[in-house]
């Protein structure tokens, strides 16, 4: 049996990616399944009740089993004990990470916007069905991680994935489906300040220290105004009680590509002088991984 599994803390393509990659090695014959390292959001509940697909089951440990790693190729955010286990395959559109092989692996990695791209190319490639089912999981997702395709990480192939996905998962409207793909995604109501930063961060070795980055995407800054002190508070708890040397949030407006950084930690000095009147913006920042982390890093250095 191949545990496919997402990312820990996942998101809509680390879960979707998962469920249809599993399918592609049942129909290459073999015996697979989906694991997710989390509960669902909000988008991707949505997205799973519109395709009619179950949620993954929980994942329980990996080791001794043979796993695919989907959305992801790094240990942190690996399986606690995937040192025991076997990475038989990887499919990511991130950074090369850190893992190792024993033995000779399949990977798909391509820069592209999202894991289902690539996946539905891998379909393709296979001339393996795409289920009603399966074009929901893959459009929602590509349209989720380059968030209706305004994001700089969409690429041509993400945008003809879509095309070629629609039809078969019966969308008339594409308009309106990444409409209400949006609301779901920037729903954020009644989550605590420490959900809200727990809902997307992403931990980052930098300089030899531990960094973390999170991200709410919002339709209006407006929905966290009432919320900034909190959420600044439970930055600054995780700097103290992880050893963080920064926490930062990225509150982006989706609909603006702007975004509000908050930040804790020993470098707030460094980081003040980009801020006016404790407001830190960065014009025409949509993405962590290609426009938020990156100056962060340049100014950090
Ligand atoms: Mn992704």
């Amino acid at each position: 049996m191949i545990q496919v599994v997402g990312h820990k803390n996942p998101d809509s393509d680390s879960i979707c990616s998962a469920l249809v990659a599993a399918e592609l090695l049942k129909a290459r014959g073999l015996e697979a399944k989906a694991v997710r390292q989390g509960e669902l959001n909000r988008e991707t509940q949505h997205i799973l009740a519109q395709a009619g697909v179950d949620q993954p089951e929980m994942c329980t440990g990996v080791a001794g089993e043979k796993v695919w790693l989907v959305d992801y190729s790094d240990l942190a955010q690996a399986p606690d004990d995937i040192a025991d286990a076997e990475i038989v395959g990887i499919v990511d559109h991130h950074r090369l990470g850190d893992v190792m092989t024993v033995n000779p692996l399949e990977a798909w990695i391509w820069p592209v916007g999202c894991t289902c791209t690539i996946m539905f190319n891998l379909f393709k490639m296979e001339n393996t069905e795409v289920t009603r089912e399966l074009a929901t999981l893959m459009m929602s997702a590509i349209l989720s991680d380059t968030v209706g395709f305004a994001s700089p990480t969409c690429t041509q192939k993400d945008k003809d994935a879509v095309a070629e996905l629609a039809p078969l998962a019966g969308v008339e409207d594409l308009d309106l489906f990444i409409k209400e793909l949006l609301i779901a995604k920037t729903d954020i109501q009644g989550l605590s300040a420490a959900q809200l930063v727990d809902k997307d961060l992403k931990a980052y070795p930098f300089n030899d220290r531990d960094v973390v980055v999170g991200q709410i995407e919002l339709a209006t800054l407006e929905q966290v105004d009432s919320m900034i002190d909190e959420l600044n508070a439970d930055l600054q708890r995780r700097c103290d009680e992880e050893g963080l040397a920064m926490a930062a949030l990225m509150l982006t407006d989706i609909t603006t590509s702007t975004t509000r950084l908050l930040y804790k930690g020993e470098w707030n000095a460094i980081l003040d002088q980009f801020a006016e009147n404790d407001f830190l913006m960065m014009e025409n920042t949509l993405s962590r991984k290609k426009q938020g982390w990156p100056w962060l890093q340049k100014v950090l250095a």
